[in-house]
């Protein structure tokens, strides 16, 4: 039956439009779908460089990579030792989200404007692009790079020019997400740090709406008595194709966590 047809049987029965009940079935159903609350609980724990300033981490080739902000690095990290296995510095340059589609790496910059693309064993900088915008964090999804810009808008980018080809707004019960942060494309869903806090979105790539929303507290209160920037934040998603296996850490923090989801009772 139409929402028109239901008012006007309601009329007919003698319901009164102040009565609640009346008013149910003609309400406007919420936008999106409720999201989900899970906790990400703390399966192990590895060490990490304090001098990271962690904005893009990615497995790529069988590797664990991280691309590192204010004096920007690539850095091919171990779970052994905090120190770097492979390590490139680039400059004066803030490096951002980094991503893989399996034969290359793509760095993004936060707001030169530069993309650097690099393929190899170790990387080597095989190309530079110019783009648009501000560069936050960044995953491949379906044969795109999904880019996030400190907005509630992922861009989608055609990966060898850099192209934006579309866009998704990212909403929260009909509420955009600002902020988004270093990205994760995995398990069919992008997952988003949002800065300055300690959840993870849970997104669908499709239409924006935010699935589930993750609880990582846990890891930053393992870590607070460590911490000695404001700016040591939750960031930095990588799940490791194949096993699956999820790891989060932060900015400048002292651990790598390999995480566990669970639903939130
Ligand atoms: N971002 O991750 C939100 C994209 C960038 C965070 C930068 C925080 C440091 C602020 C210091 C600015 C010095 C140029
Ligand atoms: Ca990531």
């Amino acid at each position: 039956m139409r929402k028109s047809s239901w008012v006007l049987s309601l009329y007919a029965l003698g319901a009164s439009a102040s009565c609640a009940p009346a008013h149910r079935p003609v309400a406007e159903p919420p936008e999106g779908v409720a999201p989900v609350r899970k906790v990400a609980r703390i399966v192990a724990a590895y060490p990490h460089a304090t001098d990271a300033f962690t904005q893009g981490l990615v497995f790529h080739q069988g590797q664990l990579f991280e691309s590192t902000g204010h004096r920007g690095t690539l850095r091919q990290l171990s779970f052994e030792s905090a120190r770097p296995v492979w390590m490139e510095s680039l400059g004066d340059i803030f490096t951002e989200g980094l991503a893989s589609d399996g034969e290359r790496l793509y760095q993004l910059t936060w707001t030169e404007g530069l993309l650097f693309t690099w393929s190899g064993t170790p990387p080597r900088r095989e190309r530079t692009t110019r783009y648009a915008g501000e560069g936050w964090g960044l995953c491949y999804w379906d044969g795109k790079l999904v880019r996030s810009d400190g907005s509630a808008t992922l861009t989608f980018h055609e990966p060898g020019s850099f192209q934006a080809v579309g866009s998704v707004e990212v909403t929260l019960n009909g509420q955009p997400q600002e902020q988004l942060n270093e990205l994760e494309c995995a398990n069919g869903v992008i997952y988003a740090n949002v800065w300055h806090s300690s959840s993870v979105l849970e997104i669908d790539p499709a239409t924006g709406n935010v699935l589930a929303v993750i609880d990582a507290s846990d890891l930053v209160r393992a870590v607070a008595a460590e911490l000695r920037s404001e700016e040591a934040v939750l960031n930095g998603i990588a799940v490791e194709p194949g096993t699956g296996r999820m790891f989060m850490t932060g900015k400048l923090w002292p651990r790598l966590f390999e995480v566990r989801l669970e639903l939130a009772d």
